[in-house]
């Protein structure tokens, strides 16, 4: 890295952490913390009060499990058992006692809870019962199993009912299907003429699409675990299933492999921690498989260790599924599903999320807590690497595959907790010497990036940061010229920063540009331009070879976009 970054990054870092307490706007880590808005929303019952139990109504009870899941949940773990942050188990919450509780959620600690209190997101009033909860027993949230998804299991249009050809003049592989995150909907929006075919009711804040194998159905999760499957071929492409997998569910795919293909889709949820597996033409689900169990280096148990990323093996029938709190990758096989075949890999915390090399064999997964990308081998079901990023909490979305000029195939990936680029070189026969191994790391924009793409046909890296908490970051993309890359690793690659946010030409807001997503061409490159919800948003189109705008596509229906998910990249794992 080149001297000057490095020493805007030392001066920055240590300081913030060391001061003060940390606010949840000061670090975008922190910021990214999952919210259970959904378990927030179930009705509990105050557990029977022990004779010292501080007094509290049901009313009050209700309330602050509400704020406990949305705001704590996501750190401390739904049952309170730790994740990211502390236990807050009653053995412990008790021992500390009232005064310490009230005065720690009031001003957090250097070690990452924030300051709810002093930052003005919690009153007075909402610190008091805080601290009274916790010395409360915590609510048991509901299981979901088989009755209950069975409950919500909907075939809207019956696989014998559906076309049997296509049935309208979409290039569907040009497709781009796109998150409308606060409205629970996405928008079906062509990659050629820009026009939006169809804006599709899905589930609450919903998060992924992923497209079956054969590019004829389109599969999305909401935050509640709603699965919709959507035809395609429909004159107008619409859901003709749905289930609820879950309570807070993230991830969903389907099986790929030769001969499987369309067969079956996968669902992982936070809570319950479990996937399902399911039929990949009707939904109807199959087999429930629960991931608590034991954290895969102390050997101890975990009551709820969530389903990150879930891929599909092109290698083989299998289903590649992370667990993140006991930092496990598991093989499971999806050819006998009575029968079912899971091969456990010993990985590393907190697994999130990732995607393959350029040959699709090795899956590379970043494990957050960790700092470091684990990478199995999709052929012989093996650990193959461990490797140590630099930066802080690796975030590569499905990251960026591309020929470096020196090192060959590389693979990269963006930082949540700072400004580098990691590359790892992923050519074990060509470049032994370089595989699984940082061949180089530079600075892009800055921290609070969440995605970083290319494409084979670009010689472009675009990286966004629409977490750093200054505006004009946030609103901007750095672009890396593949083709200059050195192979001095004291001279940083220099960016070129597109202001996004303001090609949109949006007056009110502070939107943020997020998540590129080239067109199935690989010629233009998408950006969401993120605003809030009773916000203008925007979708801006930017020419590949010139890094000029092409387009804006505004439309009063794009509420909150965020992932664009382009069919054919998708289907085939490019990026
Ligand atoms: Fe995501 C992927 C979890 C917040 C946009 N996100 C993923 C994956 C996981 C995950 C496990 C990998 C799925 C896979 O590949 O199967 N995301 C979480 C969270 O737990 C978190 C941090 C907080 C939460 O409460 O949900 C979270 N995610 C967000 C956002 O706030 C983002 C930026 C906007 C949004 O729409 O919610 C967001 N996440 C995305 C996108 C992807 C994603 C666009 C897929 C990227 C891709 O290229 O495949």
């Amino acid at each position: 890295m080149g001297s000057a970054a490095l020493f805007l990054g030392l001066l920055a870092a240590p300081l913030a952490a060391q001061e003060k307490p940390a606010d949840h706007a000061d670090g975008p880590a922190a910021a990214y913390e999952p919210s259970m808005t959904t378990l927030g929303e179930i009705k509990v019952e105050i557990p029977g009060l022990r004779p010292d139990d501080p007094v509290m109504t049901q009313d009050e009870f209700q309330k602050a499990t509400t704020i406990y899941f949305e705001r704590c949940a996501g750190c401390h773990g739904v049952l309170r058992k730790g994740a990211t942050g502390k236990p807050l188990t009653t053995d412990i919450t008790r021992e500390n006692g009232y005064d310490y509780l009230q005065s720690f959620i009031t001003y957090g600690s250097p070690a990452g809870m924030p300051n709810w209190g002093t930052s003005g997101d919690f009153t007075d009033e909402d610190v008091d019962l805080m601290a009274r909860y916790l010395l409360l027993e915590p609510p048991a949230p509901p299981e979901w199993g088989m009755p209950e998804m069975m409950a919500s299991w909907k075939v809207l249009v019956k696989p014998e009912d559906r076309p049997k050809e296509k049935m309208n003049a979409i290039d569907i592989d040009n497709l781009m299907s796109v998150t409308l995150r606060d409205a629970g909907q996405i928008a079906l929006i062509d990659g050629g003429t820009y026009e939006i075919h169809a804006v599709i009711d899905t589930g609450y804040a919903v998060h992924i699409s992923r497209i079956s194998a054969s590019g004829r159905y389109l599969f999305v999760i909401g935050r509640d675990g709603l699965v919709n499957m959507i035809d395609l071929w429909m004159e107008k492409p619409d859901t003709v299933a749905s289930i609820k997998i879950g309570i807070e569910a993230r991830s969903i795919e389907t099986s790929k492999f030769e001969g499987w293909e369309d067969k079956l889709a996968i669902a992982g949820a936070y809570w319950p921690p479990q996937y399902v597996i399911m039929d990949g033409e009707t939904l109807e689900p199959k087999k429930i498989v629960s991931t608590r169990g034991m954290i895969y280096d102390e050997q101890t148990y975990h009551p709820e260790p969530r389903v990150a990323s879930i891929l599909s093996s092109h290698f083989k029938p299998e289903f590649i599924v992370n667990v993140k709190e006991t930092g496990k990758i598991l093989f499971v096989d999806y050819t006998d599903l009575k029968n079912l075949k899971v091969t456990e890999i010993e990985a590393e915390r907190f697994l999130h999320d990732g995607g393959f090399d350029s040959t699709k064999r090795y899956f590379l997964v970043a494990a957050n807590q960790r700092g470091k990308i684990a990478v199995v081998d999709t052929k012989e079901d093996k650990l193959t690497a461990l490797v140590e990023t630099g930066g802080q909490t690796p975030h590569p979305g499905r990251g960026a595959n591309f020929m470096h000029p020196v090192y060959g195939p590389v693979w990269a990936t963006s930082h949540l907790g700072d400004e580098s680029v990691a590359l790892i070189g992923t050519d074990p026969e060509g470049h032994a010497d370089q595989a699984w191994k940082i061949v180089d790391s530079f600075y892009a924009l800055g921290g609070g990036s969440l995605f970083i793409k290319t494409h084979p046909n670009s010689t472009h890296l675009y990286v966004d940061a629409p977490l750093n908490p200054d505006a004009e970051i946030s609103a901007s993309v750095a672009v890396f010229d593949i083709s200059a890359m050195g192979g001095d690793p004291d001279v940083d690659p220099e960016f070129t920063t597109l202001p996004i946010a303001e090609w949109a030409g949006i007056p009110d807001g502070q939107p943020r540009v997020v998540q590129p997503e080239f067109n199935k061409e690989g010629t233009e490159v998408w950006f969401s331009v993120w605003n809030a919800k009773d916000k203008e948003s925007a979708i801006v189109i930017v020419d590949d070879k010139t890094l000029e705008l092409k387009q804006v596509i505004k439309d009063p229906r794009l509420i909150t976009p965020t992932g664009k998910f382009n069919v054919l990249n998708t289907r085939d794992d490019v990026y």
